[in-house]
């Protein structure tokens, strides 16, 4: 194998011991079934994913839940994920349902930025609910995705995942996975909330452009040894963890969620700017309220709550 991964259709055919056409075939066929593997006439073959049958039965046949997932669309490509359940919530769809997207062509984060998410290389996934909840009780469902981002991580990576506020899942500092809420409500009751979910997962350094490659990670860059990363186990433990804390959550409402999201975040304690309005002010993280605001101390010792939609953090050691 060469240093950059590729392995040559000839050395393939002589330790196969079968034909370069046999090794043609064998490949198609891993290809159907769901393996990314890149042809160069030059340098041969590149196993880029190797998780099988990722899709709809894959992912179902791991489910525990009752209703996340039951109803799932895959798709090999799409704008995204979230876009499209928008617009299947318009129409009346269910709550449960989820999409999934094998590459996203507009991947979209939050505050119009874009989300990064190549064929092959991870779960971009959305989520539809239809709590019927007024839309100031709904904040925590950010915190509550993160949460179960959290709890669907931790088994698989040599490092404690770690929340940054809002919405980021962090391993050793870079960004793993990032969370988009959307919703719409009536002026008493939420009519839809759409969490889509975007977790790195097959990615190598050099697959990330280089403006994100020092802040951004993936889950098999940081599994524990002996462990594969497989999409379809991962997107499948997303939604079970999430259907869990979702639960608990319309149960018992945002405190046990705003508990255990401090247990795992990483931004509290410390020192923060705050970016927005073309300034950048430095504040102590000291709490995040029941809605989700981060509360800080300002340099003149004023303390306030902040909204992720007003502003943009950076901790001291980077990040968006
Ligand atoms: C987010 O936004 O982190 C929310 C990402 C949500 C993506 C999911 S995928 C399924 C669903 N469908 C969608 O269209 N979206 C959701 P934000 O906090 O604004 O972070 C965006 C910033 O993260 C960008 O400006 C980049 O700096 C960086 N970034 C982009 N792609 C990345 C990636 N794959 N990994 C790490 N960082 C990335």
């Amino acid at each position: 194998m060469s240093s950059d991964g590729y392995v040559s259709g000839e050395s393939l055919s002589e330790h196969l011991g079968i034909s370069r056409t046999a090794v043609w075939k064998r490949i198609s066929s891993l290809r159907n079934q769901g393996c990314r593997i890149e042809a160069s006439t030059r340098k041969g073959y590149r196993m880029i994913s190797r998780d099988l049958r990722y899709g709809v039965a894959g992912i179902q046949s791991l489910l525990k839940t009752r209703v996340l997932g039951r109803e799932l669309r895959f798709f090999d490509s799409i704008d995204s994920t979230n876009s499209f359940l928008k617009a299947m919530a318009h129409e009346g769809a269910p709550e449960g349902l989820v999409a999934v997207a094998d590459e996203q062509t507009g991947g979209r984060g939050r505050l119009g930025r874009n989300w990064s998410s190549s064929r092959g290389m991870g779960v971009w996934m959305s989520v539809l609910l239809r709590p019927r909840l007024h839309p100031a009780k709904v904040q925590a469902i950010t915190p509550a995705a993160a949460v179960a981002v959290c709890r669907a991580l931790e088994p698989f990576l040599d490092e404690r995942p770690g929340i940054k506020w809002p919405n980021d899942v962090l391993v050793d500092g870079k960004k793993v996975c990032g969370i988009l809420t959307e919703l719409s409500a009536e002026s008493e009751m939420v009519s839809w909330v759409v969490v889509g979910m975007g977790l790195n997962v097959n990615q190598a350094a050099s697959d990330f452009q280089e403006d994100i490659r020092s802040r951004a990670s993936s889950v098999s860059m940081c599994m524990k040894p002996g462990l594969t990363a497989d999409r379809c186990i991962l997107a499948a433990e997303l939604l079970n963890r999430f259907e869990q804390v979702y639960r608990s959550f319309l149960e018992s409402g945002p405190d046990p969620i705003i508990k255990e999201w401090k247990e795992w975040s990483v931004t509290l304690g410390k020192k923060v700017a705050l970016i927005g309005n073309g300034t950048e002010t430095m504040a102590d993280a000291l709490d995040i309220g029941e809605d989700g605001r981060l509360i800080v101390r300002l340099p003149d010792g004023s303390v306030k709550g902040v909204y992720s939609g007003e502003i943009s953090l950076r901790s001291p050691d980077g990040g968006s």
